[in-house]
């Protein structure tokens, strides 16, 4: 294996999540990424019950490799909007549907960040999850060539479906 493609199989995207009940949501963003062929690392971290540990995880995130983050929380979900504060890497905010209010309580809490800190907010629950994923493939594919072009092939074979075409 070259050191290119040593690179490439360690993980880019950080997925996470405010709890273990989140996963079943955010399982979805890490099998679009897995789909692709790119290696993501996976964490439970939250706001406002692991405050410390999610701002360790957050500020060694760029050192560990990672180039994106996603990241997942319902009710008042603040995830997002902590990590955003502690690395400089982009941040894709998922809004999960956990709480009563149905996550559009966690899509304001995601989206709306002061200016400076962003936080790209993606649809509520197994749709923004996908989207984040592929968001943060195509923030990859700006240097990645090879991952460009899965990119492509994968829109036009959607293109086809969609149009009834099989080839
Ligand atoms: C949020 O509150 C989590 O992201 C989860 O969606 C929800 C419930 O969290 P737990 O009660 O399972 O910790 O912080």
């Amino acid at each position: 294996m070259t050191v290119q493609e040593r690179r490439k199989a360690a993980p880019r995207v950080g997925v996470v999540m405010g709890s273990e009940s989140d996963r079943p949501a955010m399982e979805d963003a890490v099998r679009v990424l897995a789909e692709f062929g790119v290696a993501c690392e996976v964490a439970v971290r939250s706001a406002h019950r692991t405050p410390d540990a999610t701002a360790l995880w957050a500020r060694g995130a760029r050192a560990r490799g990672l180039k994106v983050i996603i990241a997942g929380a319902g009710g008042a979900a603040h995830l997002a909007g902590a990590v955003a504060a502690h690395s400089r890497l982009p941040v894709l905010g998922v809004p999960l549907a956990t709480s009563p209010l149905g996550g559009f309580d966690a899509l304001l809490a995601t989206v709306q960040m002061p200016p400076g800190v962003p936080v790209g907010t993606l649809g509520v629950g197994a749709w923004g999850a996908k989207n984040a994923a592929h968001l943060a493939l195509r923030i990859l594919a700006l240097e990645d060539a090879a991952l460009a072009r899965r990119l492509e092939q994968h829109a036009r074979a959607r293109a086809r479906v969609a149009s009834g075409r099989r080839s």
